[in-house]
C-alpha cells in the first residue's frame, strides 16, 4: 500500500502551496539485474562472514513489531494510520536501532549476537503539546521479554521528542488555498502571467515555499516565496516572483494562523488589508514576472555538435564483476575489502565493519546531515538553510538510471523503508561497481623495462534526491586500501528573483560607503530575473576508524620550516622537518593551509614491519578544493542545531551515547536541538590509553 500518493489537487483558482519535497516520488526507470547470465549472477555471490546486525528491519520483523505495538498493552495510545488525524498519535516509522558499538565489538569478536532493537517514532497528536516522539522497542522479535522504552539515552538534550504544533499537511494546504481564495484577484493581476504557465494537470497554479523556521512558544513563524511551477514543473525553485509573505501557525487550530505580512518591491505590507488598499490605490508598482521557458530545460541542448549523435565511450566488465556481494546480509567483498552496509531513512547508506586484508580499519562510516545555508536579501534567502536529514536522505533515494547514475554492467540493489505501516521499496536505488580510472595507479619507465598497474576502485553509489537537489553520494575504495567519501551535487539551484541593474543602482551608495563596488553581493544573475543564490554546503561523515583495533590516537604531523646546524656543514641551514603531536582532547580541527599538515590516525601499539605505527591519513577529498566548513559561526538561522558545520573535522571520544553528530528532528527545534553537537565536544582525553 504506497503511502506516498498524497492527496495535494484543491479545485479552487488560486492555490498556494506549501512545502516542496513531495515532487520527487516520480520513478524514472526500471532495470533489473535478471539480464545477466545466471553463471554471471552465481560468480557475484558470496555468503557473508556473519549475520548484518546493523541491517534495517525485515518485512517480518517490522510487521512482528506493528503487530506487537497495536496488541500488546501499552501507554502509547496509537490510532491505526489511515484513521488517524493530528489530534490522534500514529505511527510514522519504525526503523533498526542499530546496536551500541560495544555490544557490536563484542560479536565481532566472539559472535554473540547482540538484542535486536527498533526505533519507532510517533507522531503525537492526542496532546495539547503534539510533537513527534521517539521510542526504542526490544528485544525483537516481540516476546514477553519485549519492552517500550523512551529513546533517550542517544540525545543530550535528554529529551526522546521534538514539539510538532504543524497540524498536519492537508490542513495547511487547505488554509493556503482559501488564503489564496482571498487574495486571488490581487495575485492574478500581480502574477496572473505565471499562474501554472504549461497548464499541466494537476500541478499547483502557484508554489508557497517556505523555509523551515524555529518555533517559539508553540508557534511557527516563517516567510514564503510565491513561486511559479513553471512550465514545466521542475524548474519551480528558479520561480521566484518577487512576492514573499510571513504567516505564523500556532498550535492545530487553523483558525488561529495568519498572514502578517507580504514584501513586494521592496515594500513591507504589515496585513494583507494594507497589501490590498495600497493594490486598490494603484499604489503597488507591478514586478516584471519570471516567465518559465527553455532556459530552464535540463534536457541537453547541445544538439548539432559535432559527433554528439555517436555512441559515446563506455567502460565494459568483459568477465564479470571482481567484486562479491551477498544480498541477503548486504556484505561486499573486493581486492582485500570487505564490509557490510545498511539503510536509514534519515541518512540512507552507512558502511560497518570495514576490514583491509583481514584487519578491520574502521567499525563505521556513515553520512549524518547535509546542510545548505543560504544568504540573500529578501525574505525567503536570508534565513534559508535546509537539512536534508528531516526530508530523508535515504528515503529520497530514487531508482538509479543505468548507463548513466552507473555504468549498465554495475549491479542494482533494492531499498524499502518503513513509513507507518508501509513498507516502501526503492528499485535499483544502489548500485555497486568497479571501475578503471582513466589513469595508472602507478608506472615506472626504465631503460630496459617498464611497469605500470591499472587504478581500478569499488564504487557503492546512490542518489539522494531531496527538493531541488539531487545528491550522488559515493564510497569509493582503493586497490592500496584508501577510503574515500564522495559528494556530487546536480539538480536545480534554489534561485532568488533580482534585477541586476537595479539591485546595483539601488545600493551603490550603500556599498560603496563600505568600499565595495556596486555589485548584487549574495550571488550571480543567471536569467532576465533570476541570480544565483550564495550558500554553504555543509555535508557530514562519522568515520569511526578503527586501526588494527579501536584503540588509536590522532596525530597531527605538521611540515614545519626550520634552521638547523647539521653537524656536516658549518653554517645554519634553512630546510624543514616532519613533527608529530598527538591530538589529546576533543577538538575541532580546519583542513590546514598548504597542507603544511596531515591527520593521521594510529595505533601505537602495532607496527609494521619496518617499526612504523600503522595507520590511515585523513585528507580533503579529490573534489573541488578541499572541502569548507561553515562560513560564519552562531549562525542565526542554525543556532545550536549544527555546531559539527563550523570546523571541517572533528576528534571525539567514541561513545555508545554519543552515536551521531546531529538528528534529524534537530531542524524543528535549533535553539533546543535533541543533540547539541557542541556540548559533545566537552574536552574528554582522545588519545589511546597508556599514552
Ligand atoms: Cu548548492
Amino acid at each position: 500500500m504506497a503511502r506516498q500518493a498524497r492527496n495535494w489537487l484543491i479545485p479552487s483558482a488560486l492555490v498556494l502551496f506549501l512545502c516542496v519535497f513531495l515532487l520527487a516520488s516520480r520513478p524514472f526507470y526500471s532495470h533489473s539485474n535478471d539480464a545477466l547470465p545466471e553463471a554471471k549472477v552465481a560468480q557475484s555471490r558470496c555468503q557473508a562472514p556473519r549475520k548484518n546486525i546493523w541491517a534495517d528491519l525485515n518485512d517480518a520483523e517490522a510487521d512482528g513489531l506493528l503487530e506487537f505495538l497495536y496488541t500488546k498493552p501499552n501507554d502509547l495510545n496509537l490510532t491505526r494510520v489511515d484513521n488517524a488525524t493530528t489530534w490522534d498519535n500514529h505511527i510514522a516509522l519504525v526503523e533498526v536501532l542499530p546496536p551500541n558499538k560495544t555490544d557490536a565489538l563484542e560479536f565481532l569478536q566472539s559472535n554473540a549476537a547482540p538484542q535486536r532493537w527498533a526505533r519507532v517514532v510517533i507522531n503525537q497528536g492526542a496532546t495539547d503539546k503534539a510533537g513527534i516522539v521517539q521510542y526504542m522497542v526490544g528485544p525483537l522479535p516481540a516476546s514477553e521479554d519485549t519492552q517500550i522504552l523512551p529513546l533517550t539515552y542517544l540525545y543530550n538534550s535528554g529529551r526522546n521528542f521534538v514539539r510538532n504544533p504543524l497540524p498536519d499537511f492537508e490542513s495547511i494546504v487547505g488554509w493556503f488555498s482559501d488564503l489564496g481564495e482571498e487574495v486571488s484577484d490581487m495575485i492574478k493581476d500581480l502574477l496572473g502571467e505565471v499562474v501554472n504557465p504549461g497548464h499541466i494537470a494537476n500541478a499547483p497554479p502557484l508554489l508557497a515555499l517556505a523555509r523551515p523556521a524555529a518555533w517559539e512558544n508553540d508557534t511557527i513563524s516563517s516567510w514564503a516565496s510565491i513561486n511559479s511551477p513553471g512550465v514545466r514543473f521542475d524548474a519551480w525553485s528558479l520561480m521566484a516572483q518577487g512576492l514573499y509573505c510571513r504567516f505564523t501557525i500556532s498550535g492545530r487550530d487553523s483558525s488561529k494562523w495568519k498572514i502578517n505580512e507580504w514584501y513586494y518591491n521592496g515594500i513591507m505590507y504589515n496585513s494583507t488589508e494594507s497589501f490590498r488598499d495600497a493594490w486598490k490605490s494603484g499604489k503597488v508598482e507591478k514586478l516584471p514576472p519570471n516567465r518559465d521557458g527553455s532556459w530552464t530545460a535540463s534536457e541537453p541542448l547541445a544538439k548539432g555538435l559535432p559527433d554528439r549523435d555517436m555512441n559515446a565511450p563506455v567502460m565494459i566488465q568483459p568477465e564479470g564483476s571482481r567484486y562479491k556481494i551477498d544480498v541477503e546480509e548486504n556484505f561486499i567483498s573486493w581486492m582485500g575489502f570487505e564490509f557490510f552496509f545498511s539503510w536509514m531513512q534519515a541518512t540512507a547508506v552507512s558502511i560497518w565493519d570495514v576490514k583491509f586484508r583481514g584487519d578491520r580499519v574502521a567499525y563505521e562510516f556513515g553520512l549524518q546531515e547535509a546542510i545548505a545555508h543560504y544568504a540573500g536579501r529578501d525574505p525567503m534567502q536570508v534565513g534559508m538553510v535546509w537539512m536534508d536529514s528531516l526530508f530523508g536522505m535515504g528515503f529520497n533515494s530514487y531508482e538509479l538510471v543505468p548507463g548513466y547514475d552507473c555504468p549498465s554492467y554495475a549491479t542494482y540493489l533494492n531499498a524499502s523503508f518503513h513509513q507507518g505501516e508501509s513498507t516502501i521499496t526503492r528499485k535499483n536505488a544502489l548500485c555497486v561497481f568497479e571501475y578503471t580510472a582513466d589513469s595508472a595507479l602507478q608506472r615506472h619507465t626504465t631503460p630496459t623495462h617498464l611497469t605500470i598497474s591499472r587504478n581500478n576502485y569499488l564504487v557503492v553509489r546512490w542518489v539522494s534526491t531531496v527538493g531541488n537537489y539531487d545528491y550522488t553520494f559515493d564510497y569509493i575504495f582503493y586497490l592500496d586500501g584508501t577510503i574515500e567519501v564522495k559528494v556530487r551535487a546536480s539538480g536545480y539551484i534554489f534561485g532568488a528573483y533580482n534585477q541586476l541593474e537595479r539591485t546595483r543602482t539601488e545600493h551603490a551608495t550603500e556599498l560603496s560607503k563600505r568600499g565595495e563596488v556596486p555589485e548584487y553581493e549574495y550571488g550571480y544573475q543567471v536569467h532576465d530575473l533570476v541570480a544565483s543564490s550564495m550558500h554553504d554546503h555543509e555535508i557530514n561523515f562519522k568515520a569511526d576508524l578503527d586501526i588494527a583495533g579501536s584503540e588509536n590516537t590522532l596525530y597531527r604531523v605538521s611540515v614545519e620550516q626550520r634552521d638547523h646546524k647539521y653537524s656536516f656543514e658549518d653554517f645554519s641551514r634553512r630546510t624543514m622537518h616532519l613533527k608529530h603531536t598527538p591530538v589529546e582532547t576533543e577538538t575541532g580541527l580546519d583542513w590546514p593551509t598548504n597542507a603544511g599538515e596531515m591527520f593521521v590516525v594510529l595505533n601505537n601499539e602495532s607496527t609494521n614491519a619496518w617499526g612504523e605505527k600503522r595507520g590511515y591519513r585523513i585528507a580533503p577529498g579529490t573534489g573541488m578544493g578541499a572541502p569548507t566548513r561553515l562560513t560564519m559561526e552562531d549562525s542565526t538561522a542554525l543556532a545550536k542545531s549544527a555546531k559539527w558545520a563550523e570546523r571541517n573535522l572533528w576528534v571525539l571520544r567514541q561513545k555508545d551515547t554519543e552515536r551521531k553528530s546531529t538528528s534529524e528532528y534537530n531542524s524543528m527545534e535549533p535553539k533546543d536541538p535533541l543533540i547539541d553537537f557542541g556540548k559533545m565536544v566537552d574536552g574528554e582525553d582522545v588519545r589511546q590509553k597508556d599514552l
